[in-house]
């Protein structure tokens, strides 16, 4: 048996079976998972998480394809994580992810990993997050992160990439789709993708105009809430809309350049680097509610379940019931 300073002085040497196990390790939660977090930690914060999303279908496994390229062309080694939240037991979309990026599968400097959905709350986004995690570790230089954009969890793991690329296509009603799940507001890129087809310049209108008025509101936003986020002056950021046809790689050097310049935004200006602590703060805190929950759970024992059947009797009422377990748990 290896032990956790061997596998991490392993995964930090960049052995990709090391890699793998270690993800095994912290997805399980096995003994030595957090002590093993915790040693790879101070070789973290190098690489550049992207996070692709978009509606099922709309071209971000092919596009990630052709980033994948991009970057290895570069000289960058790329890490990607697939988080699939539809089919956990089927695997299909894993699969089609992995046919479609399959010509890197025998590339040493890429490493490709599935995730399937998680049961508990927030474990998708905590899982995604220790992936990229391990592979900042293994000293991947650009960490592509895959989602569907849907879903509170899918949020979460798109709000914690350096940069989000949103992944629209013509005619599925994305654009509306978009700004409805809050995704507008993580869209630090646009990608109009199958540009061959259809309806792609009324989705770039729709979009260009949807981006505007995003800005609009919130210039009028910060001059009544001054201090607050001011996406659309000098060193703040508007997100660009791209056209491409991923599939022939058409539109993938602008597409790269837009996404280098969010990149150096982010890292060198002050705005930037205030959301990248927003970023962090907000993850702090997803912890603190795990390790939280999970103390006051193991402190109350039995005394939840007390509660909760209480509750059912209708003897007490959902929030006294809480709020008494909160008093025990500090209480104890
Ligand atoms: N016509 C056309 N088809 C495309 C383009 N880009 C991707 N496709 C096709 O669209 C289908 C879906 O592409 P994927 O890259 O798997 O899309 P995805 O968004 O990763 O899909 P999921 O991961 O299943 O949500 C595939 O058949 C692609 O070949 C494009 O620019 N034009
Ligand atoms: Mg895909």
């Amino acid at each position: 048996v290896t032990s956790v300073a061997d596998l991490a002085q392993r995964v930090i040497a960049s052995e990709p079976r090391a890699t793998a196990r270690a993800m095994r390790i912290v997805d399980d939660r096995t003994v030595g998972w957090s002590e093993l977090l915790k040693t790879l930690w101070p070789h973290t914060g190098r690489a550049w998480i992207l996070g692709v999303t978009g509606s099922p279908g709309a071209g971000k496994s092919t596009l990630c394809d052709g980033l994948i390229e991009a970057y290895r062309a570069g000289g960058s080694r790329v890490g990607v994580v697939a988080v699939d939240p539809t089919s956990p037991y089927s695997g299909g979309a894993i699969l089609g992810d992995r046919v479609r990026m399959a010509r890197h599968a025998t590339d040493d400097g890429v490493f490709i990993r599935s995730l399937a959905t998680r049961g508990q709350l927030g474990g998708l986004s905590r899982s995604a997050r220790d992936v990229v995690r391990i592979l900042d570790a293994s000293g991947y230089d650009v960490v592509l992160v895959e989602t569907v954009g849907v879903g509170q969890d899918e949020l979460d793991v798109t709000r914690s990439a350096h940069t989000t690329l949103v992944v629209v296509a013509p005619g599925m009603g994305d654009e509306v789709q978009a700004s409805k799940a809050g995704i507008l507001e993580c869209a630090d890129v646009f990608a109009v993708n199958k540009a061959d087809r259809p309806g792609a310049d009324g989705a770039m209108r729709d979009l260009e105009l949807m981006v505007a008025l995003g800005d609009e509101s919130r210039r009028a936003l910060s001059k009544t809430h001054a201090g607050t986020e001011q996406r659309a002056d000098s060193d703040g950021w508007t997100p660009p809309i791209l056209k491409c046809i991923a599939t022939r790689g058409e539109g993938m050097p602008e597409l790269v350049a837009a996404l280098r310049r969010h990149r150096d935004w982010s890292e060198g200006t002050e705005r930037g680097r205030a959301r990248r602590r927003t970023r962090l703060a907000e993850e702090l805190r997803a912890t603190l509610r795990d390790a939280l929950i999970e103390a006051a759970v193991f402190a109350l024992g039995d005394r939840v379940d007390a509660a909760a059947s209480d509750v059912e009797q209708r003897e007490v009422d959902p929030y006294t019931a809480t709020d008494r377990l909160v008093e025990q748990f500090r209480g104890r």
